[in-house]
């Protein structure tokens, strides 16, 4: 490799992600649908739809991986159509997820499957099952056996959970996202019962498929006190690190759980230890903390922004690729593989996203370099999607897609995205072409 090019390890994976309810269309069984017809719910009324159609034709967006030269994509199946009724298995929905299984693999695209992504059929959800691990735990484990008896010949990377401690906060304390609630106890209890979920679901996948790779996507985001001179910011921001970031990977890696004696615990932390093949790193952005003497959002902190960095299209999007770096290296200290399972920004009109990708990039070069062992980057996403609340006013898409006449149109980051894949490296001439302005920083 000349010198000045940044290559990455060979096999490097190149991928996106996306999950079921963003991109299918017509997930009408489960809780989030319920809650798009809400009116209020969702930004300027949007719901999910027909989505980006993938439920009948995800293969023509298989066909942009070819064109883009990826080589992976990390999607997930959804519950309400595998299990529409408590014990009933729908055949059909499992045989066309092995059709769009064996359609990535057909076209040189390994998969990596989520097996929960925020959504539940509805009859899980009118029971309240998270909120009670004797429910939900031998549920949960039916219906991953039943996914990887199904798919287990087309794939063995497996990704449990996305982002289990968004769902809790979001769902059950921060009222974001279905039930809504808004109970810090809620939260914590449904927090538990995901890792304990997770833990049966690693048992259960080995059972059935001894050589699974079997990991879950964690959600990490870098707090940091707004001012530097005020002990109390950086002391809430170390708090909430600690419960957002540290603390799923300390229970799941070491057997440590804090909370375990919350409200009779179903297991001993003990038993979810070493129950992660690989670590996923899904990283956006950076968060200030203010200290508030009121409260704040949470635990005497409030969410502010950095004052005079560019912001992507959400109100809270700051861009720092710092805090990539920093986790990679972090996460390297438990000696597991990683994969960036997902990272990016909603961009309409694409004029951050290249230089997002190329600093992203560079950290993540940066972080190889440092000997940390990622094994491969899913960016978030493929083709603009169902972006929950916010509808279809975010746009993460490095294919932009009008969903009213599912028309793509490939945003220029595809571009370069689909030249980093091909050549394995960010060359001189890619940072040229793409973002010049950054060519001396990246080869600095
Ligand atoms: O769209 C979501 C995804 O479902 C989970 N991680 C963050 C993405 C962007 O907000």
């Amino acid at each position: 490799m000349p010198q000045g090019f940044l290559a990455f390890p060979q096999g490097f994976r190149w991928g996106t992600a996306t999950a079921a309810h963003q991109v299918e269309g017509y997930n009408t069984n489960n809780q989030w649908w319920q809650w798009e017809q809400q009116p209020g719910r969702i930004v300027n009324g949007d719901t999910s739809g027909i989505a980006c159609n993938w439920w009948r034709n995800a293969e023509a967006d298989f066909d942009w991986m070819v064109t883009l030269a990826q080589n992976a994509h990390r999607l997930s199946v959804e519950w309400s159509r595998i299990e529409p009724r408590e014990g009933h298995f729908d055949e059909a929905a499992l045989e066309r997820y092995r059709a769009m299984v064996r359609a990535l693999r057909e076209r040189g695209i390994e998969p990596m499957i989520t097996l929960h992504h925020f959504t539940n059929p509805i009859w899980l959800e009118e029971q309240r099952c998270w909120l009670r691990a004797d429910r939900i735990v031998p549920l949960f484990r039916r219906f991953v056996e039943r996914v990887v008896r199904a798919l287990g010949d087309l794939c063995d990377l497996w990704c449990t959970i996305n982002e289990p401690n968004v769902y809790a906060v979001m769902s059950y304390f921060g009222g974001r996202m279905p039930p809504g609630l808004t109970d810090m106890g809620s939260a914590i209890t449904v927090m538990q019962n995901l890792l304990v979920a997770h833990a049966a679901a690693y048992e259960a996948i080995h059972a059935i498929q001894p050589r699974a790779r079997v990991g879950l996507a964690h959600h990490m985001r870098y707090f940091q006190g707004l001012r530097p001179h005020l002990f109390l910011d950086a002391l809430v921001a170390r708090v909430i690190d600690g419960i957002f970031n540290e603390s799923l990977l300390l229970a799941l890696l070491r057997g440590r759980w804090h909370w375990m004696l919350w409200r009779g615990a179903p297991v001993s932390a003990r038993k979810l230890r070493a129950t992660l093949d690989w670590i996923g790193l899904n990283y956006y952005t950076r968060q200030r903390i203010a200290f508030d003497h009121t409260g704040g959002q949470a635990l005497f902190g409030t969410l502010v922004n950095t004052p005079g960095v560019i912001m992507s299209d959400y109100d809270f999007g700051e861009i720092f690729p710092e805090g990539l770096r920093y986790f990679l290296r972090k996460l390297a200290r438990y000696r597991l593989p990683i994969f960036i399972t997902e990272n990016g920004l909603p961009d309409a009109d694409d004029d951050l996203r290249p230089m997002f990708i190329v600093r992203h990039l560079r950290a993540l070069w940066e972080a190889l370099q440092a000997g940390c062992d990622v094994r491969g980057y899913y960016h978030w996403s493929l083709v603009d999607n169902f972006e929950w609340n916010e509808g279809w006013r975010m746009r993460f898409g490095l294919i932009a897609m009008d969903w009213r006449t599912q028309q793509r149109t490939p945003r220029q980051s595809a571009f370069l995205y689909r030249d980093v894949a091909r050549a394995n490296a960010l060359t001189p001439e890619i940072v040229q072409a793409y973002t010049p302005e950054l060519f001396s920083q990246v080869f600095a």
